[in-house]
């Protein structure tokens, strides 16, 4: 028997996608940077602040875990904690980069190629309020909103393949200063925000099926949007062009 097309559901993913035109690929840092329009001093303040961003993702994860009661969903949302952090004995992880040191790593070593010491990209010396607080906010939200609307704000990364590959080109191309060898890590997003968004979106279609649970996962990925927005926003302002 062919399935009935299951229109709410379809209705809902769509409402989901709509939100790309919220994502940040449409700011102008972004699109200045993919352009190659951006100088070092602003390469390196976005490398430098998007540290925190990366660095609060196991622990934005993890509270989607301690919040989660489906033991399914926990062992393959236990994947994005390795991917950033790695694996402590080395096996396992398909961890961001290739290696598996994980996706914080490889980002601290993309600021190696830019230009920052290992120090100062960790000691978030360069971070500023409002990415702090843009990151924070979202930090808070995994922790204190029911998990499934938690898992709906990871879905900006249905959105995130098509930039990851501009941003490589861009930097390929215009950003010839970089060593390539730091961007690894958007190389590793390439394949690890498809395989994440697949999993959220069945995730949240699958518990998800009322009209109110359906609006407050699209007021969740709503909500990231803004929380990717504003950290654009408030580096864009910290690094004006020169
Ligand atoms: O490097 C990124 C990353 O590890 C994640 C995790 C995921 C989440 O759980 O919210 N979102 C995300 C994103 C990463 N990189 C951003 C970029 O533009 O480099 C995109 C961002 C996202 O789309 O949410």
């Amino acid at each position: 028997m062919v399935t009935p097309p299951d229109t709410a559901t379809d209705g809902f993913v769509a409402a989901l996608r709509a939100q790309a035109r919220r994502y940040h690929d449409q700011h102008p840092f972004s699109r200045r940077m993919v352009a190659g329009e951006l100088g070092p001093p602003q390469i390196r303040g976005w490398v430098a602040n998007r540290f925190h961003y990366q660095a609060s993702i196991p622990r934005k994860d993890a509270a989607i875990l301690a919040n989660c009661p489906d033991r399914d969903v926990r062992r393959r949302w236990i994947r994005r904690i390795h991917d950033h952090d790695g694996t402590a004995d080395g096996h396992g992880g398909t961890a961001a980069g290739g290696t598996e040191a994980g996706g914080i790593e490889a980002w601290l070593r993309l600021g190696e190629a830019v230009g920052l010491t290992r120090e100062e990209v960790e000691d978030e010396r360069h971070v500023v309020p409002g990415v702090r607080f843009a990151v924070d906010a979202y930090v808070t939200f995994a922790r204190t909103r029911p998990w499934v609307e938690a898992v709906a704000s990871s879905l900006t990364e249905l959105f995130a393949p098509d930039l990851m590959a501009d941003r490589l080109a861009a930097f390929e191309r215009h950003y010839t200063w970089i060593d390539p060898a730091g961007l690894a890590y958007f190389r590793a997003r390439l394949t690890q925000a498809p395989r994440d968004s697949e999993h959220a979106l069945q995730v949240v279609t699958e518990h998800c099926r009322t009209p109110d649970q359906q609006a407050a996962a699209v007021a969740a990925l709503s909500f990231k949007c803004d929380v990717l927005w504003s950290m654009l926003d408030a580096i864009d302002r910290a690094y004006p062009d020169e």
